[in-house]
């Protein structure tokens, strides 16, 4: 029980009472329609690891080895993520007071299993025991997240899912999908369609381009609700906008027509901010966003806008969080945006340690809530260490260490302003899954440990023997996982 990642609030093992899924097991749900994705979700993985039915039943209905799945009062201090799971040789019992609470209880009992439950077919050797005990638990953060940047490099809706299914191991409950930038637009908007189709027809080193339909972004966002991840749509602007400038050039204060852009430089590009257009463009693609978003938040992006004059900047920044409220939904900026007086509700994310925190505290000072990415802990972009072939080095490296070896609140944010912490993964030097799966784990499973467990927990000399033993179930899933060398991976 001690190398479930993120660590839980309390364990108590009861080696006594293991449970053996069997044949006859049974996934047992009462609590109505919010147990479903959880219950869903269990028995597609363990038919899939076990070979065995795994019929879901009423809770009435149980009579013999029950997986329970029960939505009731667990306990205020469970909130809606948190859980109880108790195991007996008897039954296993997943309690929680909403139906992401019995979710992430599913993802604690999966790694109790063995990790060839991981796998995508059933060895039909193993025995399916789970040990006996109970496990309280609920996180620190509401918000731990990751953020996968598509615009780079473009990755299609089975490369977004397989990394909801990471995200999922470790209880991260947002995904967000960084959009828009100078090498690519990434997703149709209807009423401005040579955005998709023009700006996102080419990507860093002219590899090839993408977008997401409406259609497609909607799959995603179901993919991920069903695994009580958020999806956040990420339009960055004033800045990183070349695709969208070479789309429509009238949106544009050049002379002459931006052309698609396949490098990896920031801050050349702005949006031309005194033109009615802009004003049309800004409401109508945060208007189509929203429309596809479920989700609470849309990210306006906000960095590097060095070539937007600082005066305008501030003002873009409030025009652009008024017309996302408008559109009923919160705005998050990177840090950057706390240059500008900001309404109650805007979120900064903070990430650029070069400027010392300055942003961060700019964000604090407003009273308003913080995401903190500082990038020389989350960006999983930056090499691990001076070997790593991908990734960049401007915040770098991060080890394994460094990206679990932190506090949020180092930051000069207040606790209560701490909304929580995301990872980065930008897309510079990145083309495929592998390459992903090889930046991202095992540092996002350090990063969602700090998004989840009470700081009391947090012991890098523990945390890397417990995570040692991920790596099989890395192996059983296919993950392309990098061995790095400040784990000693014999322990697992
Ligand atoms: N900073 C830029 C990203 C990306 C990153 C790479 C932010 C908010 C460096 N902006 O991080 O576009 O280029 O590590």
């Amino acid at each position: 029980m001690s190398d479930v990642i993120p660590a839980p609030v309390s364990i108590h093992p009861a080696r006594d009472e293991d449970f053996v899924i069997s044949p006859s097991s049974v996934i047992a749900v009462s609590g109505g329609d919010a147990a479903q994705p959880a219950a869903t979700w269990l028995a597609a993985m363990l038919r899939r690891g076990t070979g065995y039915a795994i019929p879901i039943v009423p809770a009435t209905e149980a009579r013999q080895s029950a997986i329970a799945l029960s939505l009731d009062d667990a306990g205020a201090s469970l909130g809606d993520e948190g859980y109880r799971l108790t195991v007996t040789d008897a039954e296993v019992r997943i309690q929680a007071n909403a139906g992401a609470g019995l979710f992430h209880g599913a993802q604690t009992l999966r790694q109790l299993l063995p990790p060839e439950i991981e796998a995508e077919s059933s060895e039909g050797t193993v025995q399916w025991v789970v040990p006996g005990g109970e496990i309280i638990d609920h996180p620190r953060y509401r918000w731990r997240g990751a953020m996968l940047d598509v615009a780079r490099h473009f990755f299609g809706v089975a490369d977004v899912k397989r990394y909801i299914d990471l995200l999922a191991l470790y209880k991260c409950n947002v995904l967000h999908l960084h959009l828009t930038d100078d090498q690519g637009w990434r997703i149709a908007i209807a009423s401005w369609p040579r955005l998709a189709t023009v700006g996102g027809s080419t990507a860093v080193d002219g590899d090839p381009g993408g977008y997401y339909s409406a259609a497609e972004y909607r799959d995603i966002v179901d993919y991920a609700a069903a695994r009580c991840i958020n999806i956040v749509p990420e339009f960055d602007a004033p800045g990183h906008v070349n695709a969208a400038l070479a789309a429509y050039p009238e949106l544009s204060c050049a002379a002459t027509p931006p052309a698609l852009y396949t490098g990896i430089e920031v801050g050349f590009s702005t949006l031309c901010l005194d033109k009615p257009l802009t004003d049309r463009f800004l409401d109508e693609v945060i208007g189509e966003l929203a429309a596809l978003t479920p989700g609470d938040y849309i990210h306006i992006g906000g960095d590097e806008a060095k070539s937007t004059q600082p005066a305008d900047y501030n003002a873009f920044v409030q025009k652009l969080t008024r017309i996302v409220f408008d559109h009923g939904k919160v705005p998050i900026g990177w840090a950057e945006i706390s240059k500008a007086p900001l309404s109650a509700g805007v979120v900064a994310q903070y990430w650029d340690v070069n400027d010392a925190g300055r942003s961060a505290h700019a964000a604090a000072a407003q009273g308003i809530e913080v995401i903190l990415s500082p990038a020389n802990r989350c960006y999983i972009d930056q090499k691990y260490d001076a070997t790593t072939q991908l990734g960049l080095t401007w915040a770098g490296p991060v080890s394994v260490r460094d990206a679990y070896d932190w506090e949020p609140g180092d930051y000069g944010v207040p606790e209560p302003q701490i909304l929580g912490i995301e990872a980065g993964l930008w897309t510079e030097t990145l083309r495929t899954m592998a390459d992903i799966e090889y930046m991202t784990l095992p540092r996002l499973a350090g990063i969602a440990e700090i998004g989840w467990s009470q700081q009391s927990a947090h012991s890098w000399d523990t945390y890397r023997q417990r995570l040692a033993t991920h790596a099989e179930r890395w192996e059983a899933m296919s993950v392309n996982f990098h061995r790095a060398t400040d784990v000693d991976w014999t322990q697992g």
